[in-house]
């Protein structure tokens, strides 16, 4: 097995499809609008774009509540677009990645109808039906809770039988138990892979199979659901989630992924330990999927220590050949920009972070610009997550990075000064979410500009990225922690490169033993005019600053 393909030194930028370009004028974002914006993506430097899913849906959870899972949603434009979306994302030299909810379909999908037709009906065992408890059937099957609460089943007066769903009820789990579901889904990887797509992020992984005899679930004192632990809303989901059916499916996916030339790869959105993480790689036989998202970050905020505890701790557990990734928001998550306070200096130095670790990168549209959350309301929410919570004091927390509406973090990319932040083509269109207000002074056309900008800041560090063997495919060491600063090395045998960061809004002094040393990148974009960057031994850092620097070989 080859341990240099090309996903292993990938950065991947995820679209949410509905917000990122509408062609039309209808408000909502569509393929033709990405197309659009390919050479916007190609020219900032991302290599791997992944794609919230864009087929038929009723949208209830806008697109995560599929309804044909070999076609595009109309909203979004047609077969015919997305071949040439792929077509011309390819030639950029960029992969596209889709979304594939394995675990649930929408409950408007042909199959779950049929499936709630009848008892008999050859499309009931799909899908997981159960009789309930107490007399008459009228409790739920067993305790099993539902990811975001509540009982996890549903009852269906006309066939007198619950039917499970591990998210929301629109949301009726499959039954990956009946071996034709299990072809079904794998011929659906194959459609899509046979297409062209380079590879898969797949839905709550971890949770598409249950206990075959619906054990309940132990109690546990446990209510906020966690990375570390499989409890939450006091319960242990012994017996919904990480089944070992579930590890070996990721085998099973692998195999079908490698059967294809050039290579494809999937990262599992899982919620658990980096330990558990990496079971579904496949552990140190890592035949399982490529990458797991690591959210470990999202804790950290901007604190030094805190940060390095999480690294060490990915370092520990995703060794080479595996690889850890870097997740900093995502289309269910509070926009980081809002995390740290939208402080650009310190967006900055994450940024640099971020793409100076060994691991795949993953970073969420409009970050590059500084996209904040956008404040909504909870009872008028499009997320139905935000509807279910109306009634909650608490709407969001930076500490836990959770907006109870995700609606915040999905409003329309923001392009330009024009109306509607040149994110549709009528400026009078009520766009699906509301433009966040800070669309003026924050939007792609500004920054293009501005050096200075954080956009700027990204596309040079991708760059940097690029050019830089070491920080694609180097190993890591830390040289310094401590609460103000981080300085690690990234070695490849052709090349080191050294990282400092500076967490603090004072200068910063430190000695490094490296010999000769050329400053290749700052956050501050004058610092190389100058050799004030360094004396003698000691790297000289300005408050939040964040410098790349290459070790020069003998000689040169
Ligand atoms: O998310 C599941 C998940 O693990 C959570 O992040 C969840 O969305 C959040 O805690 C709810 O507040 C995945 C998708 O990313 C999400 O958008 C879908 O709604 C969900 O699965 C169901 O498909």
């Amino acid at each position: 097995m080859s341990h240099d393909e090309w996903w292993r030194r990938t950065t991947v930028y995820q679209i949410y499809p509905r917000s990122y370009k509408d062609s039309t004028g209808n408000g909502i974002g569509d393929l033709p609008g990405i197309i659009e914006k390919l050479d916007y993506l190609a020219e900032l430097g991302i290599e791997t774009i992944w794609l919230s899913p864009i087929y038929p849906s009723p949208q209830e959870d806008h697109g995560y509540d599929i309804s044909d899972y070999r076609n595009i949603n109309p909203e979004y434009g047609t077969m015919a677009d997305f071949d040439r979306m792929l077509k011309k994302a390819h030639d950029l030299g960029l992969r596209i990645v889709l979304d594939m909810v394995l675990n649930h379909s929408s409950d408007k999908h042909p199959w779950f109808i049929e499936s709630k037709s009848s008892r008999d009906n050859p499309k009931r065992d799909w899908y997981i039906w159960r009789d309930g408890r107490k007399p008459g059937g009228k409790a739920p099957p067993n305790n099993w809770k539902a990811m975001p609460g509540g009982p996890a089943w549903r009852y269906d007066p006309g066939t007198e039988q619950w039917y499970y769903f591990h998210f929301l009820p629109f949301q009726p789990d499959l039954n990956w138990w009946n071996p034709n579901v299990q072809k079904e889904m794998y011929d659906t990887v194959r459609y899509w892979l046979d297409k062209g797509v380079d590879g898969f992020r797949l839905d709550i992984f971890h949770a598409v199979y249950q206990d075959k005899n619906f054990k309940n679930n132990p109690f546990s004192f446990r209510v906020l659901p966690s990375e570390n632990s499989t409890a939450s809303l006091f319960q242990n989901h012994v017996n919904d989630l990480h089944l070992p059916e579930t590890f070996e499916l990721a085998r099973n996916l692998r195999k079908i992924l490698d059967e294809y030339d050039p290579p494809r790869f999937m990262v599992g959105e899982i919620t658990a330990t980096p330990e558990i993480c990496h079971k579904y790689m496949g552990g140190a036989a890592n035949d399982g999927l490529h990458l797991t998202f690591q959210f470990n970050f999202l804790r950290c905020r901007f604190n030094a220590r805190q940060l390095a505890r999480q690294i060490k701790h990915n370092e520990r557990v995703f060794m080479h050949p595996a690889l850890p990734t870097y997740v900093y928001s995502n289309h269910d998550l509070m926009r980081i920009f809002t995390r740290v306070s939208e402080n650009w200096d310190k967006m900055k130095v994450l940024a640099t972070l971020q793409l100076t670790l060994r691991g795949v990168p993953f970073i969420y549209y409009g970050d590059e610009i500084g996209m904040s959350q956008v404040k909504v309301k909870l009872k008028t929410s499009e997320d139905p997550i935000g509807r279910k919570f109306w009634w909650s004091p608490i709407k969001q927390s930076k500490y836990f990075a959770f907006a109870f509406s995700r609606d915040g973090c999905r409003t329309p990319m923001q392009w330009n000064s024009e109306p509607n932040a040149g994110f549709s083509p009528d400026e009078e269109v009520k766009t699906w979410l509301r433009i966040g207000p800070k669309y003026k002074k924050v939007n792609v056309a500004i920054q293009d500009k501005n050096p200075n900008s954080l956009l700027n800041t990204y596309r040079t560090l991708l760059q940097v990225r690029r050019e830089n063997i070491a920080l694609q495919a180097g190993s890591f060491e830390f040289l310094h922690e401590s609460s103000g600063a981080l300085v690690y090395k990234r070695t490849h045998p052709e090349q080191v490169i050294i990282v400092a960061l500076n967490f603090k809004k004072k200068r910063n002094f430190i000695s490094l033993a490296s010999p000769r040393l050329e400053l290749i990148f700052s956050t501050d974009i004058k610092a190389g005019e100058t050799d004030a960057w360094k004396t003698d031994a000691t790297l000289n850092l300005k408050p939040y600053e964040g410098m790349i620097l290459r070790e020069m070989q003998s000689g040169s």
